[in-house]
């Protein structure tokens, strides 16, 4: 779903497109957000401090709690190449890797380049 907001002339756009959140970028033009994916477990510190960063910078994500869909587990794992501990974290389908690896790419600069990337 797209909604299109007009505000004092000029366009903002808010929502969820099938690939990822469309915001307001310079001149209110439309900026694709990659879908971020987020495999967690609720009592998990590192989780909730990933999802704070990506909640502070007003990225929306889809979770995965693995601890009510343990299931799901086994798909991370695939996912991310063995990797078991929670959260695993992927932008675009990349795997970031876990909550240091995110706050990592943030003080590098390199996490808003990735959310925003095209294609
Ligand atoms: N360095 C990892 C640490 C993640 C971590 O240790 N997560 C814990 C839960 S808070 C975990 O999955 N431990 C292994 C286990 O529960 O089997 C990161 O930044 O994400």
């Amino acid at each position: 779903m797209l909604r299109v907001q007009v505000t004092c002339g000029s366009l903002h756009w808010r929502g969820q497109s099938r690939t990822g959140k469309v915001r307001a970028g310079m001149f209110g033009m439309p900026v694709i957000m990659q879908p971020v994916e987020i495999y967690t477990t609720p009592f998990c510190g590192f989780c909730h401090a990933a999802k704070r960063l990506l909640t502070q910078k007003d990225v929306s994500f889809a979770e995965v709690d693995v601890a009510r869909e343990p299931q799901r587990r086994q798909e991370m794992m695939d996912r991310a190449n063995g990797g078991y501990t929670v959260p695993q974290i992927f932008i675009g389908g990349t795997h970031v890797g876990g909550c240091d690896e995110l706050y990592a790419l943030e003080r590098a600069g390199k996490l808003d380049p990735m959310l925003n990337a095209e294609g």
